[in-house]
């Protein structure tokens, strides 16, 4: 018989919202509520696409304080799941592991299972007298959780797709502590029908048959890369032979966090530039769907603002009037930062005349862009003339004859790391 399940994880709930620059109390009333917005629209979804189950594969508090709010919310959602028959499947990771933190919950809704610490557990999930999958799991009991629990998880006895919940670092991820590592191979070997993992923020299918799936979290937490973008949980679809379908992503984030590049390139004054973001906050506005967007920008490129933007206090006010500009309704816009990684404009004439190495240096790389066989020859000479241990160090570092683009950039960082007139 086929079925859907929901699979989550890092739901963070309460997550105190790090790393942003200072937000107005609107923002920051909105940000407390996210997560467990996102919670809420979780519970919509299982109860909306009748799935047989939701999996919660870690991470639901944000840490061991767990505020009562949290719990109370966690409890009240798992509730009205369980009340309409829908299982939840719940493991602990390294922010909210078993033996620390506290309990405001001393007894969970009758279709609610937490997996132990000690060994794993393994149900049979049954819908209407019929056996749908066998599902496992196991949780962390402390924070720092450095054995391969997925290697004390097998395939057993049981019918269905075997399912399997861990909250887990899969080939060593740098962007997240490496608790509960394991290789891919560790987990490909197991038996298991589909991994069910929590613990690295971006979603991904790390691999097919088996399934071997990071979700990725709930709710964006700051403005890094891994907390970046469209978040939510996936629904996976099993057919009547069994079969599990490729996992279908659902935006379920209340709040987003954006990134975006902007070139000052041909850009004249301040003025312009502020109503180039102005538009571009709204574009990233519209994109998310009626969802609030807290934006990073960086601005790139090289243009004549470039000494503008370098004078005291110049950004920090650009700031303050992008912000007075789009935080009035809701969805809201709010500015996180701008950065600055801009160059000035390059006056290569101006530098040729100077006779001086700058000159030297301009020529040459004029006359290696606008010859092929200039280029095929300097290479040769690095082949001669360089130790070749550093020719092996550089490798794909040295640009290739045929890549004009590439000696361009070469000449343009160059003349910037010489010329020496910067602001
Ligand atoms: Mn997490």
């Amino acid at each position: 018989m086929g079925f859907r399940f929901v699979h989550a994880a890092d739901l963070h709930l309460d997550t105190p919202f790090s790393g942003l620059s200072a937000t107005a109390p609107e923002v920051a009333a909105e940000l407390r509520d996210a997560s467990l917005a996102a919670f809420d629209a979780l519970v919509r979804l299982a109860i909306s696409r009748e799935v047989a189950f939701v999996i919660l594969a870690g991470d639901i508090y944000d840490g061991a304080r767990r505020g009562v709010r949290a719990q109370i919310e966690l409890h009240r959602g798992l509730r009205e799941l369980s009340d309409r028959g829908i299982r939840t499947f719940v493991v602990a990771g390294n922010h909210d592991p078993v033996d620390e933190g506290w309990s405001a919950v001393r007894e969970w809704p009758e279709l609610v299972t937490h997996f132990p610490t000690d060994e794993p557990g393994s149900v049979v999930v049954e819908r209407d007298g019929m056996a749908l999958a066998t599902v496992y799991g196991i949780s962390y009991g402390t924070k720092a959780v450095t054995e391969n629990l997925a290697a004390r998880i097998s395939r057993g006895e049981g019918p269905g797709p075997h399912i399997a919940v861990l909250h887990a670092n899969v080939g060593g991820n740098p962007d997240h502590d490496a608790y509960s590592p394991c290789t891919l191979d560790d987990l490909r070997g197991s038996g298991i029908d589909y991994w069910a993992l929590g613990h690295v923020h971006t979603r991904q299918v790390l691999h097919r048959d088996p399934w071997v799936v990071y979700p990725g979290n709930l709710q964006g937490r700051n403005p890094r890369a891994t907390e970046r973008g469209a978040k939510g949980a996936l629904v996976v679809e099993v057919d009547d032979a069994g079969m599990i379908h490729e996992p279908e992503f659902v935006e379920l984030d209340r709040i987003r966090f954006e990134h975006a590049e902007h070139s000052i390139d041909g850009v004249a004054d301040l003025v312009t530039l502020r109503d180039r973001l102005v538009d571009l906050g709204h574009r990233r506005l519209a994109e998310a769907d009626g969802r609030s967007v807290l934006l990073r920008v960086e601005l790139i490129g090289r243009g004549p603002i470039h000494g503008d933007l370098h004078r005291p206090g110049a950004v920090a006010e650009l700031v303050d009037t992008l912000r007075g500009e789009q935080l009035s309704a809701a969805p809201f816009l709010w500015w996180d930062r701008v950065d600055v990684a801009t160059r000035p404009v390059q006056d290569l004439d101006e530098l040729l005349g100077r006779n001086d190495f700058v000159a030297d240096l301009v020529e040459e790389a004029a006359l290696l862009l606008a010859d092929d066989e200039a280029r095929t020859a300097r290479v040769a000479e690095w082949g001669d003339e360089l130790p070749s241990d550093l020719v092996h160090l550089l490798g794909d570092a040295l640009p290739r004859p045929d890549d004009p683009g590439r000696w361009r950039d070469a000449e343009e960082l160059a003349v910037d790391l010489v010329s020496n007139d910067d602001t």
